[in-house]
């Protein structure tokens, strides 16, 4: 079985129906070269300096690692908060929350020589399972072309509907999820997937970004990896991403309120009424009750 692949302007529910039914889809040529270069050119001194920092067995000998992307690397912000990764986000988690969150963002590069990484589902961090609720999703983006060859992100079709369990299930039915530069892989947080082993002569670089539910706790605490001063110059959509707002929109119902005073002049007037203005959440509790919400 291989992953369903869709050109950038297919229509967002065929790719929802593909995510539902085998837990992954690729999306080709989501982003331009320009975009991708310049990424990977801004990230180039942490990865240098930094990159082999994270090494452990699950992370890799031979893997760069790097978590501070919006710092060094502002030109990954549309990639982020790309309409096709919001409206994909959108289908699979607001049915579960109010609004979504960034989870965790890394910058991986495979190089040549590494091993096979550990497949895994990312939502085993949450020591919780919910009939037919979606914890989060990922993304990965291939800042080069991904082949079977140099580590493209191994996928194993269908797992997310295996139970969880202590043994760990039958996995040996995984396919690269082979795509050119600038394409993205798609695929929910119950999904079983991993990085490959890179038997090519060249690095496989990726940025892998998770969007979870806005009432769990981020996976890397994004105010630290992305603080107010550099948030502030990025977009309000990309800084309620980032987890710069609350979830849920009545007074007593708001996680993540600020009461501290001292905010940043654009905390003062918060972004969260436009970023539930676009997907029209924008309803008082009142309304929003007499509509057999909360
Ligand atoms: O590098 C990849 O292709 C996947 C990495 C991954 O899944 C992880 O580190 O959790």
């Amino acid at each position: 079985m291989s992953l369903q692949s869709f050109s950038a302007g297919a229509p967002v529910d065929e790719i929802v129906e593909a995510m539902r039914r085998d837990g992954a889809a690729v999306v080709t040529e989501l982003a331009s070269d320009a975009v991708v270069d310049a990424v990977l050119r801004e990230l180039r001194p942490a990865l240098d300096r930094s990159g082999l920092e994270q090494v452990s067995g699950f992370n890799g000998s031979l893997t760069n690692r790097f978590n501070g992307i919006l710092r060094e690397a502002p030109s990954a912000a549309p990639l982020l908060e790309h309409d096709m990764v919001v409206a994909l986000a959108d289908a699979l988690l607001l049915p579960y929350c109010a609004t979504y969150q960034i989870g965790s963002l890394t910058a991986i590069e495979i190089m040549p020589g590494e091993s096979e990484q550990a497949l895994h589902r990312d939502d085993s961090l949450y020591p919780v399972q919910l009939a037919g609720v979606e914890l989060q999703i990922g993304v990965m983006w291939a800042l080069c072309d991904f082949t079977a060859e140099n580590g493209a992100t191994r996928v194993v079709p269908g797992s997310h509907r295996f139970l969880r369990s202590w043994h760990l299930p039958d996995v040996s039915g995984w396919v690269s999820a082979e795509m050119p530069k600038g394409s993205a892989l798609f695929y929910l947080g119950s999904t079983w997937h991993g990085g490959g082993a890179n038997r090519s002569n060249a690095p496989r670089a990726g940025l892998i970004n998770t969007y979870s539910l806005g009432w769990l706790r981020q996976e890397s605490n994004q105010y630290l990896e992305t603080p107010p001063e550099v948030a502030a110059r990025f977009s309000p959509r990309l800084r309620a991403l980032l987890g710069y707002t609350t979830h849920g929109a009545a007074e007593e119902d708001r996680i993540g309120v600020y009461r501290g005073g001292a905010c940043p002049a654009w905390l003062d007037d918060p972004p969260e009424p436009a970023w539930r203005e676009d997907r029209g959440q924008s309803a008082t509790p009142d309304s929003a009750r007499a509509q057999g919400g909360g």
